[in-house]
């Protein structure tokens, strides 16, 4: 009889670590979404997603964005600085 008990016992510990493990899964899954979500945000608020947004940096409002999300004073700033490529 009391081998059931013992089965019953390691199944409920089993079954604890799967969904530990599981529950560990899903909040990489669900940061990896959030992430994701992130690249289609809009960080600096010129209107360029951050996926297209070379130059994450918020630019002053008076001054003009280009489509790749850059100022002109960004754009000289960041040719200027080596790449990392
Ligand atoms: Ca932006
Ligand atoms: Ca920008």
């Amino acid at each position: 009889m009391w081998e059931i008990l013992v089965m019953a016992v390691v199944i409920l510990i089993v079954g604890a670590v799967v969904l530990f493990a599981f529950n560990k899964i899903f909040s990489k899954e669900a940061e990896h979404v959030e992430s994701q979500i992130g690249k289609l945000g809009d960080n600096d608020g010129d209107n360029v997603i951050d996926t297209f947004d070379k130059c994450i940096e918020r630019a002053p409002a008076n001054e003009k964005v280009g489509s790749d999300g850059c100022t002109d004073k960004q754009r000289d700033k960041l040719s200027r600085t080596p790449s990392t490529y």
